[in-house]
């Protein structure tokens, strides 16, 4: 999959995702849910590779969608916590956006990475919490960051390994053209499931 999500608020999103060694199972899912207040979007990675991992990384993202009228992004995630007991755990990145506020909302717990330039300009890169979604209680933490219409971001899994992440991020081109840019550095033939979001927030 490699295409601009189609957006009904402006919002622009490039999405980008192959599977390991090109499997028809993709332990990476991603969630996007825009409505006029602002966008619901998380990346999922479910331990391992393979059809058992994708079971994990989709019970994820069916949980998020059942979930997303939560208020709370902390009770979102607890759910999909839920979600994986018996399965596989997962590693998860999801945030939620106020437009009026101008306000990120942010929980990470394990390895996908999150970038986006704040308000000032500045690279904001929220650190996220160790281990990953397992069924067992866990302390879940958000963060809060502040950005303006039109900042950029980029969302990976660590199946993608990306130097120089300013360069897109601080990028001239368009979010597609950047997404392309960012295409050229994955494998052919991936030895892990790689996913990534290059977008820009709603002007
Ligand atoms: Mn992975």
């Amino acid at each position: 999959m490699n295409a601009m999500w189609q957006s009904d608020f402006d919002t622009e999103v490039y999405v980008f995702q192959r599977a390991k060694h090109l499997q028809r199972h993709c332990g990476d899912q991603i969630f996007l849910k825009e409505d006029a207040t602002g966008v619901l979007c998380a990346l999922v990675d479910g331990l391992g590779s393979g059809k058992e991992a994708e079971k994990a990384a989709k019970a994820v993202v069916e949980a998020i969608d059942a979930n997303s009228s939560l208020k709370s992004l902390a009770d979102i995630v607890a759910r999909s916590n839920e979600a994986v007991a018996g399965l596989r755990g997962a590693a998860i990145a999801i945030w939620r956006t106020d437009w009026a506020k101008q306000k990120l909302i942010y929980c990470g717990i394990g390895n996908i990475r999150f970038f986006m330039v704040g308000e000032d300009d500045e690279l904001v890169y929220p650190i996220s919490s160790t281990g990953f979604l397992s069924g067992r209680r866990q302390k879940i933490r958000t963060q809060e960051f502040s950005y303006r219409p039109g900042s950029r971001f980029l969302m990976h899994s660590d199946g993608l390994t990306l130097a120089g992440i300013k360069k897109y991020l601080y990028a001239s081109a368009n979010i597609e053209n950047t997404g392309h840019c960012i295409e050229s550095n994955v494998a052919e033939v991936p030895e892990d499931d790689v996913t990534f979001l290059m977008g820009k927030m709603k002007c």
